[in-house]
């Protein structure tokens, strides 16, 4: 622009230096115009005649005009259009702001005049725009008028709770402090009373009673249950509870079964799982199961009372004050003595048979003291085995006398044992066992 206004100016400077010099013919056209090299696109002519040598009408032809322009400048353009569209929309905001104003100074005025209904129709019939917002303003309005209120109100209630609270602090620590020093003191002397009379007549008091779960059928004897059946015993917490059929009514009660024989409905040939777990029915014929006779006796000293009926109906029973079967890992050894009763000692025959201290086995699990061979399978039975019996009361159920192995239901010291091979050949059958057990130190 610079180098274009500068040749501008010098051509002007050369025309009028050479105007003096300058031919002109006689159409009065300038045949040809110094130009000067720097400006080489330049040129200048007289345009038409002169009226006189001072009036000549002159043309000057300048070159095409080409401003390279920094690169920002589009940006500025850009930016200056947005800000002339952002102006535009402030000013078209004012614009609404202002009638919003002037429609919610109105809608304000209306709601104090006007019926809710009519208002109510208004806000639904009124499309979106201006008006919604004047509504939307208006709503607003009201929910800060009336929370202005609401705050107003509450910033009154505290102060008059603290006026109160500032009363209270001042006047009534003195009396609360005077009261609770009275009935101190009042305690005190009631104490001292009791103290003077207490050391001269009271009894001891006994220590409250241990609640506890019961853990056999004599906890529910003493709980004051009289009634044979089924319990829920835990003898040990940390292994569970368990149903049993507690006698409550036989020698004193409080016998927890753990074994029963009455009609031969139930298989006693039966693997190790069997006896460790338990089979059959507590109200009818079951095992109890090897795992919980262990707690049961591990729990507290065991008494054992054996119940023998036979089918000429002969009742006898045998009883031991110790009882207890170990753990399954000491393959529940069984532990007997202290006999007393009508049946005999079956389970202490002989030195030779004798059922204290020996393994319990089943017709799967030979622990038993015989070297050839397995007695719980020979005689179909799980029991403690010696080598083999002199008592096996999970024999097989026979409902009358028998022939051939001995593998029923066996009390070796029943009365009419000896007679029993000779001469008629057939073996004692048995109609109910029973065997039950309660804590040693029991008193019905
Ligand atoms: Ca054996």
């Amino acid at each position: 622009m610079q180098r274009i206004m500068v040749c501008v100016y010098s051509l002007l400077a050369m025309v009028l230096l050479y105007s003096d010099s300058v031919d002109v013919d006689a159409s009065g056209l300038l045949e040809k115009a110094p130009v000067s090299d720097t400006c080489p696109q330049v040129r200048m002519k007289p345009a038409g005649q002169c009226k006189d040598e001072e009036e000549c009408p002159y043309q000057i032809t300048l070159p095409p005009l080409t401003i390279q322009l920094p690169k920002q400048f589009r940006m500025l353009e850009k930016t200056m259009k947005e800000l002339q569209n952002l102006k535009e929309t402030v000013r078209q905001l004012r614009s609404i702001c202002l009638e919003c104003r002037e429609q919610a100074d109105m809608g304000l005025h209306k709601d104090s005049t006007e019926t809710s209904d009519k208002g109510r129709g208004d806000v639904h019939t009124r499309g979106p725009g201006n008006d919604s917002s004047g509504i939307a303003i208006r709503d607003i309005q009201v929910k800060m008028s009336r929370m202005a209120t609401s705050l107003k109100n509450a910033r009154g209630q505290i102060n008059t709770m603290q006026g109160r609270l500032d009363e209270l602090s001042h006047q009534s620590l003195g009396k609360m402090e005077a009261m609770v020093i009275s009935k101190v003191e009042n305690i005190t002397s009631v104490i001292s009373r009791l103290n003077n009379t207490c050391s001269s007549q009271c009894p001891v008091l006994a220590s409250p009673a241990h609640i506890r779960v019961p853990s056999d059928c004599s906890d529910y004897q003493v709980m004051g249950q009289r009634k044979n059946g089924v319990y829920q015993i835990t003898p040990d917490p940390k292994n569970g509870t368990f149903q049993v059929f507690c006698d409550m009514e036989s020698y004193g009660g409080g016998w927890t079964m753990v074994q029963q024989r009455i009609n031969g409905s139930l298989n006693f040939n039966r693997s190790w799982t069997d006896y460790k777990k338990g089979f059959g029915d507590v109200h009818g014929e079951f095992w109890l199961g090897n795992d919980r006779i262990h707690l049961l006796t591990k729990t507290r000293d065991m008494v054992l009372r054996i119940e023998l009926e036979d089918f000429d109906g002969v009742r006898e029973y045998a009883k031991y004050d110790m009882f207890y079967v170990a753990n399954e890992f000491l393959k529940y050894r069984l532990s007997v003595s202290g006999y007393s009763g009508t049946a005999g000692d079956a389970l202490h025959f002989s030195k030779s048979f004798n059922h204290d201290q020996k393994f319990f086995t089943t017709p799967d699990k030979d622990n038993d003291m015989y070297p050839s061979g397995n007695c719980g399978n020979y005689y179909g039975s799980g029991w403690w085995f010696d080598a083999c019996m002199s008592a096996n009361l999970n024999g097989k159920y026979y409902h009358k006398k028998y022939k051939g192995k001995r593998d029923g239901i066996f009390w070796s010291t029943w009365h009419n044992m000896t007679s029993e091979y000779y001469p008629t050949n057939y073996r004692q059958a048995f109609k109910t066992v029973k065997m039950m057990i309660r804590p040693k130190n029991y008193a019905p």
